[in-house]
C-alpha cells in the first residue's frame, strides 16, 4: 500500500486558471517551471492549455494548441512522463506527436471518446477522470444518492469502454474528479472512501491541489492551501492512491515519502 507513488506536477499554460492562471501563459515560464517541478520530484508533468476551474469558459482548438506545443517541445528532455490534460483529440494527437504518454480527460470520455482509440493507437497511457455537466455549469447544484458508487460505477463503466477500445487495463488511470461536480461533503466522502476507487483495480490519479474545499474547511485563500493539501493527498496515499496531481511538487513528494516509508514500517519502503 502507499508504494510506487509518483507525484504529478501541474503546468497550466492558461491565462485563468484558479490558483496560478497567467502566471506560465508566456511558454518560456511554463517550460522553466516544468523543469523546477522535476527538479523538485515530479515524476509527471500535466501541461494543459485550458483551465476546467468551476464557470471557466471554453477555449478554442487553436489557442489550446498554440499554447501547449511549444511548451512540450521545451519539456521533452526532463526526463518525466509528459501528460496532456485536455478533452480535445486534435490536442491529445499535438501533444502525443512532441512526446507524451499520458491522456488526461476531464470527461471522462464524455466530451470525445475517440481519445480512447488514439490512446490505444499511440501505446499511452489514459487517465479517465469523473466529472458532470462541463465546468460551466458542473457545480450548480450537484446531487448523487451515494457520491461513492455513482462515481465508482461512472468509472467502471468508463474503463471498459476503454479496454474496449483497445487500451490495456494497465495503461487506464482513474480519477474520482475531486471538485468536478462535487459539494464539499461530496469530495469528503470520495477521500473518505478511496479505497473504494481503488478497489476496481487500476491506479487511481488524485488531484486535492489548492482546492476550494480546503480553503473553505480551514479558512484559507487559495495561495494558503498547502496544508490541506498535503493532509488530502497523504490520506489518499494511504487510501491506496498512485498518482497525485500537484502544483507545489517539494512539500507534496516530501510528505508522500515519509508518509510511504511510515505506511511500511522501513526506509526505503519495500517496492514489490
Ligand atoms: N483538476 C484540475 C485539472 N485537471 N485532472 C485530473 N486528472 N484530476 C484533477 O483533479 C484535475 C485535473 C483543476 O485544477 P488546475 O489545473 O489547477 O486548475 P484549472 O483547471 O483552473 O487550470
Amino acid at each position: 500500500m502507499g508504494l510506487m507513488h509518483r507525484v504529478m506536477g501541474i503546468v497550466n499554460v492558461t491565462p485563468d486558471s484558479f490558483s496560478d492562471g497567467g502566471a506560465f501563459l508566456d511558454p518560456r515560464a511554463a517550460i522553466a517551471h516544468g523543469y523546477r517541478l522535476v527538479a523538485e520530484g515530479a515524476a509527471i508533468l500535466d501541461i494543459g492549455g485550458e483551465s476546467t476551474r468551476p464557470g471557466a469558459a471554453p477555449v478554442d482548438e487553436a489557442t489550446e494548441l498554440r499554447r501547449i506545443v511549444p511548451v512540450f517541445e521545451g519539456l521533452a528532455d526532463t526526463g518525466a512522463q509528459l501528460s496532456i490534460d485536455t478533452v480535445k483529440p486534435a490536442v491529445a494527437r499535438a501533444a502525443i506527436e512532441r512526446g507524451a504518454t499520458l491522456v488526461n480527460d476531464v470527461s471522462g470520455l464524455r466530451r470525445a471518446p475517440e481519445l480512447a482509440a488514439l490512446a490505444a493507437e499511440h501505446g499511452c497511457e489514459l487517465c479517465v477522470m469523473h466529472s458532470i455537466g462541463d465546468p460551466l455549469t458542473m457545480q450548480r447544484d450537484p446531487h448523487y444518492d451515494d457520491v461513492v458508487s455513482e462515481v465508482k460505477a461512472f468509472l467502471e463503466d468508463r474503463l471498459a469502454f476503454a479496454v474496449a477500445e483497445g487500451v490495456p487495463q494497465e495503461r487506464v488511470l482513474l480519477d474520482p474528479g475531486i471538485g468536478f461536480g462535487k459539494t464539499i461533503d461530496h469530495n469528503l466522502q470520495l477521500l473518505q472512501r478511496l479505497d473504494e476507487i481503488v478497489a476496481i483495480g487500476c491506479r487511481v490519479v488524485i488531484g486535492t491541489s489548492r482546492k476550494s474545499f480546503l480553503g473553505t474547511i480551514a479558512g484559507r485563500d487559495v495561495d494558503q492551501r498547502l496544508g490541506g493539501t498535503i493532509a488530502t493527498n497523504v490520506m489518499a496515499l494511504e487510501r491506496g492512491s498512485s498518482v497525485f496531481r500537484v502544483h507545489d511538487v517539494a512539500p507534496v513528494a516530501d510528505a508522500l515519502a515519509v508518509a510511504a516509508a511510515t505506511l511500511a514500517g522501513r526506509w526505503p519502503p519495500t517496492t514489490t
